[in-house]
């Protein structure tokens, strides 16, 4: 039992105590004046590596390996931990302060798309690619992406958020989350039984949508300990088909591009060539004069 009283209405008047607590407030709109740095590609991507971050990066990644060359882009971390997605030119990208955000700037006049999967719907679109054109496979792929939107906040912000960020352990919404969580692995899991990808025969931006989610957490990668607490072993057509999607050379480039932590091999803060992903991952790039300074500190220390 609880000791909280239901008040008339709620005010804002303290921090919950979970973790990004700091970033969470009630009113939209920026904080800070920061303008969005522009790099030189027709694409200009403002995100991080979370998996709606890794949907866009993954498709990119894609699309320049099938030979689409006017799919390169610049991809910008937006530190989301330290509220950069409230500065004044993130929030004209996307009025919703949230990663990731596209600019396509080919065009004459320069179009802003926020929603990870607007994001992929409009790549796929303009390039032609993971979508299917036929009908019934269209409105699969649809079917299935917009599945994904919808239900990941269940899967992420319900079951991951008191699953691994709460400041406390809380029952009823771990039961409430875990059982809608293990539901939707089991949607996924008889769609796979039967098919080789999510909508159908061919790899689309379906499974792009669905893979960082429900396959990080399949691989072991999303909230540590998930994978047993939920016993994701038990969907083994989901677990298939996450190991087979895991081994695509643009799937291993996309999941590292404005990647802040982790195996430095595996970091790559900005992405801005091709070459990047060689020479300018962090266990390459050389030290800041602040960081060597740290590191002195810390050799210091030993
Ligand atoms: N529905 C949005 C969700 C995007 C989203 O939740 N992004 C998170 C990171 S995965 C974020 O930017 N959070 C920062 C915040 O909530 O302030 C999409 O699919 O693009």
């Amino acid at each position: 039992m609880t000791d909280y009283v239901l008040p008339k209405v709620w005010t804002w008047d303290q921090p919950s105590g979970g973790q990004f607590a700091n970033i969470n407030r009630p009113i939209a709109g920026p904080t800070h004046e920061k303008e969005l740095p522009v790099g030189k590609h027709p694409f200009q991507l403002y995100s991080l590596a979370t998996p709606n971050g890794q949907k866009v990066t993954i498709l990119f990644e894609e699309l320049l390996e099938k030979g689409h060359r006017d799919a390169e882009y610049d991809a910008w971390p937006i530190r989301i931990g330290e509220g950069e997605q409230f500065g004044s030119g993130f929030v004209e990208v996307n009025p919703n302060s949230k990663i990731p955000a596209l600019v396509d700037r080919a065009g004459p006049e320069p179009v802003r798309i926020f929603e990870s999967g607007a994001i992929l719907l409009y790549l796929a679109e303009k390039f032609g690619e993971f979508l299917p054109t036929a009908k019934i496979a269209r409105a699969e792929t649809l079917s299935w992406l917009m599945w994904q939107v919808g239900a990941a906040p269940f899967l992420g912000g319900g079951f991951g958020h008191f699953f691994a960020y709460a400041p406390e352990k809380f029952e009823y919404p771990i039961n409430r989350y875990s059982m809608e969580a293990k539901r939707q692995f089991d949607v996924l899991n008889r769609r796979l039984a039967d098919s080789q990808y999510v909508a159908g025969p061919d790899y689309s931006i379906a499974d792009i949508a669905i893979w960082p989610w429900y396959g990080g957490v399949a691989l072991g990668r999303n909230y540590t300990g998930a994978a047993e607490f939920l016993a994701t072993d038990e969907y083994e057509h989901v677990l298939r088909w996450a190991k087979q999607i895991d081994q695509r050379p643009a799937v291993k480039r996309g999941r590292i591009v404005n990647k802040m932590t982790g195996d430095p091999s595996q970091q790559l803060h900005e992405r801005h060539d091709a070459s990047d992903f060689e020479l300018r991952t962090e266990d390459k790039v050389p030290l800041s004069a602040e960081a060597e300074d740290l590191a002195a500190v810390r050799d210091d220390a030993i």
